[in-house]
């Protein structure tokens, strides 16, 4: 039997959704226009005030905001509310110079956490189970996201967070863990672990919900067969609040996305146009229900498709397919979101030339990247300890500013194949959107 966190609002009629949006929506315009600058310049720009807004209808009058935006605006920018109403702060993976804050109300908080308890609801939690939350805490919205939903939803909780596996083994083992959260690559690895070891018979878990970072059917199976439960996929972005913007129902066919506080768009993104159901384009959000750092059409940069196809679990709010891809260069490795030009600024801050190639894989269930640089003429030695010191420094460099391991491999001169229109700057191996 399907579960419901909040049946009156998971499966409220299309009519009563419209009209939440539509009174929510108006809200939002005139709180923005009152109490953020920007929007209202932007608004004023685009020649639109908040009378123009009298629907969702009206929804696509508005300017749309992106990551930039937010950045220009960093640190408090945005804020709708005096910092004396927040109560909390976090981030997106991306460090040095994309860093997005996104700031909370208790109230905020309170709305996100039951999105993530609508999510764990629907992967068949309730107040017998054991929560086992293997994503990072602190600025990392994962681990405190599925922490308060867990806890909403009344499952004993294991706020775990995420690293030393043999650790994470044994309390699943003692404690009879039954519900995994975590990043589905950290899922795989977990399986593996775990079959090595030769402790699958003594596993509880039940289902698994997996996000955070683009994974395919084939791993699904893989996951699922090798601890013996249902995954579910799980979206979000820290901007528009964190994990819980979207998730998946017993159906496991794309993911409902919690439309009584976020309205989602598609849309070309190349030219704006708003795209009709069934069409594949970037997702827009609209966040109608937050206090503190509302944003109004946020373009994510993902690609995917929405469904307003009914569903067999009884939910009626609309479908988005996982993201069949980005609308930008941002790659996920190891749950950090890393842009390639981060990588480039370390490389010409440290002299080398623009001929580089950045090669992304996954071995044993694990992200790899490795970054190949050219030498200059002028630093070129044959000497493998000039190398190997330039190349202990390009990591300690790169690991400053991506945050995370990054293996550099110093080439000759003249190796890296030019190319004769855009440069082939990442060679990602891992197939990631093969889905659709
Ligand atoms: O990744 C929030 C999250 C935490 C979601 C835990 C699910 C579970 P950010 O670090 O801001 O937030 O990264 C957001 O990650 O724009 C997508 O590109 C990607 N992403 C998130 N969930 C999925 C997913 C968190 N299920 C960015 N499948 C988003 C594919 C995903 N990509």
């Amino acid at each position: 039997m399907e579960r419901y966190y909040q049946p009156e609002i998971e499966c409220a009629s299309r009519d009563q959704i419209r009209q939440w949006q539509s009174e929510r929506l108006v809200k939002q315009v005139r709180n923005v226009w009152d109490n953020v600058p920007m929007y209202r310049k932007r608004m004023e720009e685009t020649g639109v005030s908040p009378e123009d807004i009298q629907s969702v209808d009206d929804l696509y009058k508005l300017p749309f905001i992106t990551k930039d935006d937010l950045r220009d605006e960093y640190p408090y920018g945005l804020l709708a509310r005096p910092l004396n109403e927040c109560v909390r702060i976090q981030s997106t993976s991306g460090t040095t110079g994309r860093r997005v804050v996104a700031f909370y109300t208790q109230h905020d908080i309170d709305l996100w956490e039951d999105c993530c308890a609508r999510a764990i609801t629907a992967a068949g939690g309730t107040k017998d189970d054991i929560c086992h939350v293997s994503y990072g805490y602190g600025l990392f919205t994962g681990g405190p996201g599925l922490n308060g939903g867990s806890h909403k939803v009344g499952c004993l909780t294991l706020p775990m967070s995420s690293g030393n596996t043999d650790r994470q083994i044994q309390f699943m083992t003692d404690l009879g863990s039954t519900i995994l959260c975590c990043t589905p690559s950290y899922a795989a690895y977990l399986a593996e672990s775990i079959h090595e070891k030769g402790l699958q018979d003594q596993i509880k878990l039940k289902s698994g919900i997996f996000g955070a970072e683009a994974w395919t059917e084939e791993m699904r199976r893989d996951v699922e067969e090798k601890l013996g439960i249902k995954a579910y996929d799980i979206y979000g972005l820290t901007e528009i609040s964190g994990p819980g913007v979207a998730f998946e129902c017993s159906a496991q066919d794309g993911m409902h996305i919690n439309e009584d506080h976020f309205i989602a768009e598609v849309i070309n993104p190349k030219t704006g146009e708003v795209l009709p159901d069934g069409e594949k384009g970037e997702l827009v959000f609209t966040s109608i229900t937050k206090e503190a750092f509302p944003l109004l059409r946020y373009r994510t940069r993902d690609i995917c498709i929405l469904s307003r196809e009914k569903c067999a679990c009884g939910r009626t709010h609309v479908k988005m397919t996982k993201p069949l891809g980005r609308s930008d260069d941002m790659l996920i490795i190891k749950g950090v979101n890393v842009f390639p030009s981060q990588i480039e600024t370390v490389l010409m801050n440290k002299g080398y030339a623009a001929n580089y190639q950045i090669i992304v894989d996954r071995v044993n269930n694990s992200d790899t990247i490795e970054v190949q640089v050219e030498m200059t003429p002028e630093m070129f030695s044959d000497s493998l300890s000039v190398v190997a010191n330039k190349e202990k420094e390009l990591v300690a460099a790169l690991k400053a500013m991506l945050g995370i391991y990054a293996k550099v491999k110093l080439v000759n001169p003249k190796t890296i194949a030019r190319s004769e229109g855009k440069a082939v700057r990442v060679i990602d191996k891992r197939n990631l959107y093969q889905n659709k």
